[in-house]
């Protein structure tokens, strides 16, 4: 396959309720949408990063800018292109995993478009319609909280997910555990938010029977979660510390986690992204797919994964209406906690033109 020109554009998606995190507020979801022609038809992809550096040091115009400026005049160049050379090509560039995960991403489609198979089955999926929870951000009062997770567990979500920080975390985990009893599945994320002094109130969590308590240290302190896992009985898991296969490993061995959240924008593509899954299988570790407010395009490629078999906990996978009241693509619905995978090749689901138009807010075109 060769690549023959790229599209970069952007597009603005208002969210449909502000979505607070101890690392800020957001109200709208700006996204990167890159579309590929190859010798062998279009390929389609986003990428995760934010507006701003705040959950990894990416942000969305640098992302864009690293795409534009490196790394498709190198694949431009390449005679043969495919979706594990992606990888190999770009390997020289340090960092940026979510602007190269977007490049593999499109590199995946256009080459599964051609083959005629659909991601799922090209990764080893063996779910044709995955489990999915949903993340609650920050809300200004508790009865704000009750009302959402009320909403979202009528909506049939298997599982729910607080955000958490200093000064909102054992009262709303304790008042929604209160409200919808012991059978809801609960977790927490922080985002990096506490520090290993906050450990012993940490454990205040523990009487609340959650499923797990996501990254509550900073990403390169796997100490301290290995500190806080030998204390609490409530798993680690962890999301921002994990950036490879390779971290899953070191993060394992130290003990730093017994769950990992795999978002393949953080490890730099859908391939490593199936390597940090084997690397927790090996280690009977179970691991489930993180969100990051994606469009259409990265939902459906994050169902494709979450179609593994060690995905063994509902995903940050909810429904388009959690998030937008319009996509790029056809809407996703939840039907007894579950959405399907998109059953068509490549990553099974194309951007309607309509939408894009209405959505976009710059395009860029590129060729050789
Ligand atoms: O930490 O999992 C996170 C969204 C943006 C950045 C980081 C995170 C999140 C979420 C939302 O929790 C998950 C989703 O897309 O539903
Ligand atoms: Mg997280």
């Amino acid at each position: 396959m060769k690549l023959c020109g790229a599209e970069l554009r952007f597009v603005s998606l208002p969210l449909v309720t502000p979505f607070r995190t101890s690392l800020g507020t957001q109200t709208v979801r700006n996204a990167l949408v890159l579309r590929l022609e190859t010798s062998q038809g279009e390929g389609w992809a986003e990428c995760v990063a934010d507006d701003e550096p705040g959950y990894s040091s990416e942000y969305l115009t640098g992302a864009a800018d690293v795409i534009r400026r490196f790394f498709l005049p190198r694949l431009l160049a390449m005679d043969e292109l495919d979706p594990a050379g992606v990888a190999v090509a770009l390997g020289g560039f340090r960092g940026h995993p979510m602007a190269k995960s977007a490049v593999e991403m499109a590199v995946l489609d256009a080459s599964l478009r051609a083959a005629g198979m659909g991601l799922s089955a090209y990764l080893g999926g063996v779910r044709r319609r995955v489990p999915v929870g949903v993340s609650v951000g920050i809300t200004d009062t508790i009865d704000e909280l009750l009302g959402l997770v009320d909403k979202y567990l009528t909506a049939g979500y298997l599982r729910i997910k607080l955000k958490i920080e200093p000064g909102w975390d054992i009262e709303p985990v304790r008042a929604v555990r209160e409200t919808f009893g012991p059978s809801v599945a609960l977790t927490v994320d922080a985002n990096t938010a506490y520090r290993q002094s906050d450990i012993r109130h940490l454990r205040g969590l523990d009487e609340f029977g959650l499923l797990l308590v996501e990254q509550p240290f900073a990403p390169e302190d796997l100490h301290s979660h290995a500190r806080l896992a030998t204390v609490m009985e409530t798993p680690i898991c962890l999301d921002e510390s994990i950036t490879s296969a390779r971290d899953a490993a070191t993060a394992l061995r130290q003990g730093a986690c017994s769950i990992i959240n795999i978002k393949p924008g953080r490890v730099g593509g859908y391939l490593e992204a199936r390597r940090v899954h084997d690397v927790a299988q090996a280690h009977g570790v179970p691991v489930w797919c993180g969100g990051m407010l994606e469009t259409g395009l990265g939902r459906a490629a994050n169902l494709a994964l979450a179609s593994l078999p060690g995905f063994q906990l509902p995903g940050d996978i909810s429904a388009t209406a959690r998030y937008f009241t319009e996509d790029i693509t056809a809407p996703f619905a939840v039907a007894e906690g579950h959405i399907e995978v998109p059953a068509g090749p490549g990553i099974g689901i194309t951007p309607s033109a309509d939408f894009l138009d209405r959505l976009t807010t710059s395009i860029e075109r590129l060729s050789p």
